[in-house]
């Protein structure tokens, strides 16, 4: 019967020494587990006379009472200065005042802006589409048939949904517009756009503002006067601006648009590969059977289109030479564009 307060004893002591939560563990196992000393305790009451049990089992379970609570005790009193090293430590003072509290704008965010502002403030409306985009929007519709390269999986993303890929350039959303509104239209579709291209000089995501005019008047005229006001407009000076015959499936006839190397002054420079000019948009007379695919009636209509690489703008406006530090997120970069 001494025994128990030996016991009690030594918990005590024991726990008095015990420093952390891990510790209290062992000791809990010890006294309180399944195989620890009290269950022992319990189990050895056929041992004792019969006359003795009472007083015995009364004993045991006083000692595990006794066991219990100091342990729980000891169990608070350490989370308690758990916590309050952890506050010590993770303390933050929310009154220091922040380094910096300006954020900037991305270069082709700025460079985005800049196209669309010049492009409404001629009268254009500014439309947006999904990225997931339908095929036959992305390609059957603007003339370009199933066997086409350009449909190839090497050069297109498609999404695990029969029908569907990641549109390779913003025409679907002319397409929808077309299909939408009746004419007059006067629209540009900025956005990214995605191809199966990663080199140093591709990207697979890109940004690409495209434009339509559909009336019953427009012609070549017009769409050679937008393209040259926009770029004049774009880099703050009359520089010269050639139109180049091209082919593009969706428009007859196509054009490709060069401006005197913006940073040699076309003196010849690595840029413009010692020509002196830089390729830097698209366009053409929309394609007959674009309009017809569209419900347009082409007896009464016609339509220009253009669309230009807002990186590739990027570049020029800032003399950027490398296009992977758009997508690098470099603070050191970013933060000198506004
Ligand atoms: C380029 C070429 C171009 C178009 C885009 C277009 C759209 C419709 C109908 C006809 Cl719905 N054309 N878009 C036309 C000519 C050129 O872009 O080099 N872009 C960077």
């Amino acid at each position: 019967m001494e025994n128990f307060e030996k016991l009690k004893e030594d918990i005590k002591s024991l726990l008095s020494s015990v420093s952390s939560l891990k510790e209290l563990q062992k000791v809990k196992v010890k006294y309180l587990g399944n195989k620890g000393i009290i269950k022992d305790l319990l189990k050895r009451i056929k041992e004792i006379p019969p006359q003795e049990r009472r007083e015995y089992g009364k004993r045991v379970n006083e000692l595990k009472e006794f066991a219990e609570k100091l342990i729980k005790e000891k169990e608070n009193q350490l989370k308690n200065l758990e916590l309050k090293e952890k506050l010590k430590k993770e303390w933050v003072d929310l009154t220091v005042p922040p380094v910096r509290t300006v954020g900037s704008l991305h270069p082709i965010t700025v460079t985005l802006d800049r196209i669309v502002t010049i492009f409404k403030s001629m009268g254009f409306e500014v439309e947006e589409g999904p990225e997931v985009e339908r095929e036959d929007y992305n390609f059957d519709m603007l003339n370009i048939p199933k066997e086409h390269p350009a449909r190839d999986m090497q050069d297109t993303f498609y999404v695990n949904k029969e029908g569907y890929l990641l549109r390779t350039h913003t025409s679907p959303v002319q397409i929808r517009t077309m299909l939408k509104k009746k004419p007059p239209i006067q629209m540009i579709a900025p956005g990214k756009v995605y191809r199966r291209d990663d080199d140093p000089t591709h990207s697979p995501m890109f940004h690409q503002v495209e434009g339509l005019v559909v009336n019953e008047y427009v012609n070549l005229r017009h769409m050679k006067y937008v393209i040259e006001e926009f770029l004049k407009h774009f880099f703050e000076t009359d520089l010269p601006v050639r139109f180049r015959t091209s082919y593009f499936p969706f428009t007859e006839p196509s054009a490709e648009v060069d401006i005197g190397c913006v940073i040699c002054n076309q003196k010849g420079c690595r840029v413009c590969k010692n020509t002196g000019w830089l390729e830097v948009m698209g366009c053409g007379m929309v394609h007959p059977k674009v309009l017809e695919n569209c419900g347009i009636d082409t007896d009464f209509y016609q339509g220009f289109a253009f669309g230009v690489g807002v990186e590739r703008l990027a570049m020029l406006l800032f003399g950027i030479d490398n296009i992977k530090l758009f997508y690098e997120n470099d603070l050191r970069f970013i933060k000198q564009f506004f």
